[in-house]
């Protein structure tokens, strides 16, 4: 398995990296193979043994390394949220996110293990969203299932069942809006057989917004369509919202 970068530049440290570039061939990429194993055909799926809620975390933080050794049953339960949030000084703007920050709550599970998903859909909000989770094989990766209006909750079921570091997005139309408005996160599929231990783990995703006025025009600001199909957006925010963002165009 390969993570980008696991232990780069500081020893004994893992970055749990992912991009939300806004990109068509992001979207239609899923599962991400780049960090997947080949899929475990006809391999017998383990016992589920016990029950557990997931610890979710907010970047840059992740949810304690998993230390079972067996498959147990896990609760994940997200909320989608519409916020407004400080994009920059005197800049703000209406997020949709899974669980109030962008990038999304981050996830954490283990190789075999069954995922009780829950999507609740906050009544404030004004749209419809649900969640292709790219470390799910079934339809959709648990969007058609998953599909919530505001104020309502869904509940889908999955198996992980390959390893890896995948992103997470909402899948409803128009999609591209939905992931540039900062619909998207990460879940680790830990292997069965664990991961190396390090000294501290961060969680790291890099946003882009795609803002109607150019970088650093005040005022609350809306998603603008044309520059994201072209793809340059006015703001890169390297790390989480409430670090100093940059433009790479303007
Ligand atoms: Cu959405």
């Amino acid at each position: 398995m390969n993570y980008t970068p696991v232990k780069s530049f500081l020893k004994h440290t893992a970055l749990l990296l992912g991009s939300a570039l806004f990109a068509s061939s992001l979207i239609a990429a899923e599962p991400d193979g780049a960090l997947s194993k080949a899929p475990t055909a006809n391999a017998p799926l383990p016992e589920i043994v016990g029950e557990e809620v997931a610890v979710i975390t907010q970047a840059p933080n992740v949810p304690p390394p998993v230390t079972r050794t067996h498959a147990t049953k896990v609760i994940v339960t997200l909320e989608v949220k519409e916020v407004v949030r400080r994009l920059a000084d005197g800049v703000e703007y209406l997020f949709w996110t899974f669980g109030g920050e962008v990038p999304g709550n981050f996830i954490r599970i283990r190789e075999g293990d069954f995922v009780e998903f829950h999507l609740n859909n906050h009544p404030s909000s004004k749209m419809p969203h649900n969640i292709d989770l790219h470390a799910v094989t079934g339809p959709g990766g648990g969007a058609a299932s998953s599909f919530s209006a505001p104020g309502h909750s869904s509940q889908f079921s999955f198996r992980a069942l390959n390893p890896g570091l995948y992103v997470y997005h909402c899948a409803t139309a128009p999609v591209g809006m939905h992931v540039g408005n900062g619909m998207y996160g990460m879940i680790l599929v830990e292997p069965k057989e664990g991961l190396a231990k390090v000294d501290k783990e961060y969680y790291v995703m890099q946003s882009e917004v795609y803002t109607t006025g150019k970088f650093g025009a005040e005022g609350l600001q809306t998603f603008d369509q044309d520059k994201a199909i072209d793809e340059r957006p006015p703001y890169i925010v390297p790390f989480a919202l409430g670090w100093r963002s940059r433009s790479r165009y303007e």
